[in-house]
């Protein structure tokens, strides 16, 4: 199989984008990944910190692995003009249904094409097979030979390898794995192994590689075709394919623009494509897991799950961003607007997965998504006074 096929196979499976990169070890980007620990830019998110060799080595990923797959989803959807009084706004990224399992969805799905194309596919059913959840559909070797392959978080938690919360599936996969592997695979066949998000690999930096984008001063990967409004996956395969040539495409450049540096509320660009996760409000209001300090919380304005400033004000984005064709980021989730005073008076686990379940918001918990709504409260508050 060429790259051209796997390249239609992913727009078959509804990729908007998709590369080819080798596995190995992007130096430049390593080291700015290492600098970043060192500076303590990931903040409270451990699992950055957990293994830093294997989180910029996708081959060591993979026995054996060839090519690395990168892919992009489009999820762009306009904003409305005013956030409603009461109301916390929501980030374009987690207004629908989670994008982890999306993504993760149709990762594998491209997978189960590939291996039928390869005649890898399995004739036997494994025991989930009946259900269609992303996280458990069970079809490809990746997941089968593999018991750590499914990196999406299955209850909408984000949960994942790093984490140390592990899902569903990977409860289930081990002993069939041993037995698949041995029994069923010939020797010298194709492997897969994919990640979405929350898997440890550079995203952004292996993207660029593969030719989707440009990585800009805020640290996105803006793509010519969609801008910087893309989720990324990748596949970890042992075939040897073709890679892009990033320079072959032309995606822009920053220039002496620094409108997303000027423009971040917290300061938290801080050098070029250098973020500090500590003052970044998408990492404020859904990865910190104590109260936010009070000069920060003053910032975070009207902002209850993420922040799409650096995008917002970003030049190439304007000009390239276009409606996601993808209805699950439209629907099936909260929303761009999230009323605080019914977050507030939420009492359980069970009230506020009533309005989150199966959407990122599940992240924040019911403690922090309440820790949220307050701050908004109190600087609607500050602001009628002033
Ligand atoms: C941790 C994390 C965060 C943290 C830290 C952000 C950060 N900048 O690192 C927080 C919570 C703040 C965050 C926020 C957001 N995130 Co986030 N996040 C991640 C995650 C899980 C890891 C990122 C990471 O490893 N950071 C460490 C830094 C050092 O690495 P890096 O960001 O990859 O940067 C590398 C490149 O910039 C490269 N590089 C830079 N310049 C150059 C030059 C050369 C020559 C080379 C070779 C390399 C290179 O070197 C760096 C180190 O390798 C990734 C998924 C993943 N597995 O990669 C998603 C991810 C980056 N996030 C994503 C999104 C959508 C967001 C938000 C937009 C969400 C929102 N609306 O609120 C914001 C944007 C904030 C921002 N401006 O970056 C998307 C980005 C898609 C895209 N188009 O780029 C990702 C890829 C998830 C996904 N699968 O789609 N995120
Ligand atoms: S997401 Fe918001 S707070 Fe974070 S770097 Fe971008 S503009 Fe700044
Ligand atoms: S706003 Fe300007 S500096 Fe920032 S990423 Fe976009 S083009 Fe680059």
């Amino acid at each position: 199989m060429n790259s051209q096929r796997i390249k239609e196979l992913a727009y078959t499976v509804g990729f908007d984008l998709c590369g080819i990169c080798s596995p190995e070890v992007i130096p430049e980007a390593r080291e700015r990944y290492y600098r970043w620990l060192e500076l303590e830019y990931h903040a409270e998110m451990g699992y950055l910190a957990k293994d830093p060799i294997r989180r910029s080595d996708p081959s060591l990923l993979l026995d054996g692995a060839r090519s690395v797959i990168m892919l992009g989803l489009n999820y762009y959807q306009p904003n409305s003009a005013e956030t409603p009084m009461g109301y916390g706004r929501v980030a374009r990224y987690a207004r629908g249904k989670d994008y982890h399992k999306v993504v993760a969805k149709k990762t594998k799905e491209m997978i189960g094409l590939i291996s039928d194309e390869l005649g890898d596919r399995q004739v036997t059913p494994s025991p989930d097979d009946n259900d269609d959840s992303a996280e458990s559909s069970g079809r490809a070797e990746s997941e089968l030979g593999d018991s750590a392959s499914a990196m999406a978080g299955p209850d909408g938690t984000g949960t994942g390898e790093e984490n140390g919360s592990r899902s569903r599936k990977e409860d289930v996969i081990p002993q069939q794995a041993a037995g698949h592997r041995n029994t069923r695979y010939p020797l010298g066949h194709r492997e897969f192994r994919w990640f979405v998000d929350y898997g440890p690999m550079l995203e952004r930096a292996y993207a660029e590689k593969a030719g989707l984008g440009y990585i800009g001063r805020n640290g996105l990967l803006i793509s010519r075709q969609f801008g910087s409004w893309i989720f990324l996956s990748e596949i970890i395969t042992s075939l040897e394919l073709t890679a892009d040539d990033p320079r072959a495409i032309k995606h822009g450049t920053c220039g002496t623009c620094k409108k997303c540096m000027e423009a971040c509320p917290t300061g938290a660009i801080v050098e070029d494509r250098v973020v500090d996760s500590s003052k970044c409000i998408s990492y404020l209001t859904i990865e910190r897991p104590s109260q936010v300090p009070d000069d920060l919380a003053a910032k975070i304005g009207d902002r209850i799950f993420g922040c799409d400033v650096c995008q917002e004000v970003c030049p190439h984005n304007y000009q390239r961003q276009k409606m996601t064709k993808h209805e699950q980021f439209l629907s099936g989730g909260v929303g761009e607007f999230v009323d605080t005073r019914k977050v507030l008076a939420m009492q359980t686990r069970e009230d506020f997965l009533a309005l989150t379940a199966g959407t990122p918001l599940t992240r924040t918990r019911l403690e922090g998504m309440k820790r949220n709504a307050e701050i908004i409260q109190r600087s609607r508050r500050s602001n009628s006074l002033l």
